[in-house]
C-alpha cells in the first residue's frame, strides 16, 4: 500500500461496500498493488455492483452482504485477524437523496456499529471509517464565499440532518473503540468524491455526475438547455477518486488518529462546474434554476492545512481534469443506454431503496456490451 511497502501482500483485507463507487475502485487499486487476500462485501446483488473484480472473494446480496446484520459482519471478517477493514458501506447519495431519506441514512449506524464491533472481536489491526464533510457545523457553511472547514469546525455539533448526525456519531464510536479497546481506527472526512464508475442518474447522483449527464443529454437531444438546482452560486469542492484512494490508504497506514479532511480545496460555484462540463462538451446551454430543489449548505470547502502538515500531500487533481474523465465515462454509459439523439426526462429525487434497485446489464472486461441502467456499470477488471 502507498506509504507502507512493508505490509505483507497476503494481509487479509476486507472492503465493506465493495460493490459501491469508492469500494469498487479501492478493490481495483489493491489488486493492482498485488494484494492477494481481499474480500469485497456489499448488500447489492453482484449484477448491481459498479465494478466486479476477479481474484477477490466477493460476498454479495442481502443474505450475506447486509452489514447491518451483526452475524454477517462477523462472517465477513472471520479469519482476518491482524488484517485491514475499509468500512465504506452506507446507504447514501447526493443532496437529492440524503435530504429525502434521513431515516434511512441514519440506519447506517447499524452497519457502522456492527462492523466496528466485529472488527474489535476479530482482532482486526486497522479499521478505516469513511466519514463526511456533512459532519461540519451548518452555521459555518451559510455563505457561498466560504472560509474552508478545518477539522475543529465539527464542534459544537450541528451537522447535516440525518446523514451528518449518523456520520458524526460513528466517528465518535471509532474514537471510543480506539481509546477503550485499542482498535486502530482511522477516520477521513470525504468532501464530495466523483469519478467514473459512480452513480450518474436515478436520484443518488451528486452534482459532478448529474451536471455531466444533463450536459450530455442536452448535447445529444440538440435541446441546449440545462436545469440547475438552486441559484448556481452555491459553492463546493470536489475530490477525484484517485486522490480519495491515495488518501484512504495513506491515512490507514499512518499513526494519525484524529478525523481528518480528505477533500480538494479547489472551490467552485455550481455555475462554474456547469461551465467546465460545457467546455468539455464544446457547447453552451441556456440555464434555468430550480430554486426549490435540494440544495444543502450554501458553501463548503476543505481546509487542507492539517493533511498537508501530516502527510506532506493533499488531493490535487484539477477539477477540469477529473471532470474530463468523468464526462467521457458518463457519455459512454449514456450512449450505451439511450443511443444518440434521444431526449431523457429528468429523474425525480430518490426515496427509500428505489434508487438502489436498478439492474445494470452485464458487461465484461471494461467493454460494455449492453447498456447500463440507474447509473451503474459493471466491469470485470480481472
Ligand atoms: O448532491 P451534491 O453534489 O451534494 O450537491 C452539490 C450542490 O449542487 C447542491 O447545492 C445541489 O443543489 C447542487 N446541484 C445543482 N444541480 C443536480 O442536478 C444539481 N444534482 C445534484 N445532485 N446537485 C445539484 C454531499 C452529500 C454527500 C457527501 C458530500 C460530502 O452534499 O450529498 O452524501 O456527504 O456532500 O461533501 P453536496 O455537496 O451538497
Amino acid at each position: 500500500m502507498i506509504g507502507n511497502t512493508r505490509l505483507s501482500k497476503s494481509t487479509p483485507i476486507v472492503v465493506a461496500g465493495g460493490g459501491g463507487f469508492i469500494g469498487g475502485h479501492l478493490v481495483a487499486d489493491l489488486l493492482r498493488q498485488g494484494y492477494t487476500s481481499i474480500r469485497s462485501v456489499d448488500i447489492k446483488p453482484l449484477d448491481e455492483w459498479y465494478q466486479v473484480h476477479r481474484g477477490v472473494k466477493n460476498i454479495a446480496g442481502e443474505e450475506k452482504g447486509d452489514l447491518k446484520n451483526l452475524d454477517n459482519c462477523r462472517r465477513a471478517l472471520k479469519g482476518c485477524k491482524g488484517g485491514y477493514v475499509f468500512q465504506l458501506a452506507a446507504d447514501m447519495g447526493g443532496m437529492g437523496f440524503i435530504e429525502n431519506n434521513k431515516a434511512l441514512c441514519m440506519l447506517s449506524v447499524l452497519t457502522n456499529t456492527h462492523m466496528i464491533l466485529a472488527a474489535k472481536d476479530e482482532g482486526i489491526d486497522r479499521f478505516f471509517y469513511s466519514s463526511s464533510a456533512c459532519v461540519y457545523n451548518a452555521d459555518k457553511q451559510t455563505n457561498a464565499d466560504v472560509t474552508a472547514l478545518k477539522e475543529a469546525d465539527a464542534y459544537p455539533a450541528m451537522p447535516e440532518d440525518g446523514y451528518g448526525w449518523e456520520k458524526l456519531f460513528s466517528e465518535r464510536m471509532c474514537r471510543h473503540f480506539r481509546e477503550d479497546y485499542g482498535l486502530k481506527a482511522r477516520v477521513a472526512r470525504f468532501h464530495n468524491v466523483y469519478g467514473p464508475f459512480g452513480t450518474w442518474e436515478g436520484g443518488r447522483e451528486k452534482a459532478p455526475a448529474a451536471i455531466c449527464r444533463k450536459v450530455i443529454a442536452a448535447k445529444q437531444s440538440g435541446k441546449h438547455q440545462i436545469e440547475i438546482w438552486g441559484d448556481g452560486e452555491q459553492t463546493r469542492s470536489f475530490m477525484y477518486i484517485s486522490d480519495c484512494l491515495r488518501g484512504i490508504q495513506t491515512l490507514t497506514n499512518s499513526d494519525f488518529i484524529e478525523p481528518i479532511n480528505l477533500g480538494s480545496s479547489e472551490l467552485v460555484s455550481i455555475n462554474q462546474l456547469v461551465s467546465i462540463a460545457e467546455n468539455i462538451a464544446g457547447i453552451r446551454l441556456d440555464r434555468s434554476y430550480k430554486l426549490d430543489a435540494p440544495k444543502g449548505v450554501r458553501g463548503r470547502n476543505s481546509d487542507n492545512t492539517l493533511i498537508r502538515k501530516v502527510f506532506a500531500w493533499e488531493p490535487d487533481t484539477r477539477l477540469r481534469d477529473g471532470m474530463q474523465k468523468t464526462y467521457e465515462w458518463i457519455e459512454q454509459e449514456w450512449l450505451a443506454k439511450y443511443g444518440s439523439g434521444k431526449t431523457v426526462s429528468a429523474p425525480k429525487p430518490a426515496r427509500s431503496k428505489t434508487a438502489s434497485k436498478g439492474k445494470p446489464k452485464p458487461s465484461t472486461n471494461g467493454k460494455h456490451k449492453k447498456p447500463a441502467s440507474k447509473g451503474r456499470a459493471k466491469v470485470k477488471a480481472r
